[in-house]
């Protein structure tokens, strides 16, 4: 069982799993604001966490349209780092069609940092760009589950 609950004072919404014990999964806010991809990290870090990693299928699935996400390969071309500088699983990755290919003939920059594009008819799921750090999209924050207090979410009945 899976329910959502938001955690107080705070802009996170988080899941949490198997209420007795009451784990938290993983808290995330979707920013609105149209960011370059440091722009997007910096304003997940002013709000306490960083930007997504995504680190399970189930994850994968949860997130849909056009999304910075955690992982560049800004420090070295062709090496996958996440923002907490962990490589990316090799085996977990999405990637759509030919992606990753740093077109540089086009960006003299290379593309160096990853969204997450529509999944709607992405096979498998499979819906991952290399672009150009400087473009400008919406960005996912996710924030270290083990932190904070949550309440549950419960409209008082007849209110
Ligand atoms: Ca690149
Ligand atoms: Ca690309």
């Amino acid at each position: 069982m899976t329910d959502t609950r938001s955690q107080i004072g705070s802009i996170y919404t988080c899941e949490v799993e198997n209420c007795c014990l009451c784990l938290i999964v993983s808290c995330y806010y979707f920013s609105t604001n149209y960011l370059t991809w440091s722009e997007s990290r910096d304003e997940c870090r002013q709000k306490g966490g960083d930007l997504v990693q995504i680190d399970s299928r189930e994850e994968q699935v949860k997130h849909t349209d056009k999304f910075w996400i955690g992982l560049t390969d800004s420090e070295k071309e062709g090496t996958w780092l996440w923002v907490d500088r962990s490589p990316l699983n090799k085996r977990l990755t999405f990637w759509s069609g030919k992606e990753p290919d740093n077109r540089a003939m086009y960006n003299p920059d290379g593309e160096d940092c990853v969204r997450m594009g529509k999944k709607a008819g992405a096979p498998d799921l499979k819906c991952w760009f290399d672009q150009s750090c400087k473009y400008t999209y919406r960005s996912i924050c996710e924030k270290p589950a083990e932190t904070g207090h949550f309440t549950l979410q419960i409209s008082p009945i007849g209110d």
